[in-house]
């Protein structure tokens, strides 16, 4: 059985993100999708509440796990059994932000990464633009899994 990892802020997770998780699914036998915590960050959702809306918009995936984690991502993959951490790639900015974290994974702990590139059509979302255009009344319902655009309006609208 080989366990991957997809880890991410997810605040809020997007359609662009729930790409790439079922993608992975189909690649892996065990996805375990992590809200890495970030102490220093006051997000919008609790780690507690990104978790419940993924776990609510992947039910229909067989495969998943989701969980959250603070602390160094390999640790978590060795505790797991992961082999591999899974992200998603939009354009050349991931890229140079993505293989220098991949490098070192690979270097302290054999940890490799696996990048999918993200659908065309959602390469331009991101969790921080749709919070910003929901705060400032803008529609971004389409570019979220429905309770997720529920959960954002009701928070920032
Ligand atoms: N389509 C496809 N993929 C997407 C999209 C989209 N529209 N939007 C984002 N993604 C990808 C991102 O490229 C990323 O791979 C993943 O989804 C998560 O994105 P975010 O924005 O929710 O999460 P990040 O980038 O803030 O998460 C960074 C981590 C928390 C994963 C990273 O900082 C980390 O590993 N931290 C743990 C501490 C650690 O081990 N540090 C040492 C690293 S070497």
């Amino acid at each position: 059985m080989t366990t991957v990892v997809c880890p991410g802020s997810f605040d809020p997770v997007t359609l662009g993100h729930l790409d790439i998780f079922r993608r992975a699914a189909e690649l892996f036998d065990d996805v375990i999708v992590c809200v890495v915590a970030n102490p220093n960050k006051q997000g919008t959702f609790t780690i507690d509440e990104r978790k419940v809306l993924i776990e609510q918009v992947c039910a229909d995936i067989p495969g998943i796990r989701v969980d959250s984690f603070y602390g160094l991502l390999v640790d978590y993959c060795r505790d797991q059994g992961a082999t591999a951490v899974i992200k998603g790639l939009r354009d050349s900015t991931d890229y140079d932000y993505e293989l220098p974290m991949a490098h070192m994974n690979r270097s302290i702990a054999e940890v490799d990464t696996v990048f999918l590139p993200t659908r065309s059509d959602l390469s331009f979302v991101s969790s921080s633009l749709c919070r910003e255009v929901t705060k400032l009344g803008g529609d971004v319902s389409h570019l979220l899994p429905g309770p997720v655009a529920d959960a954002l309006r009701e928070r920032l609208a």
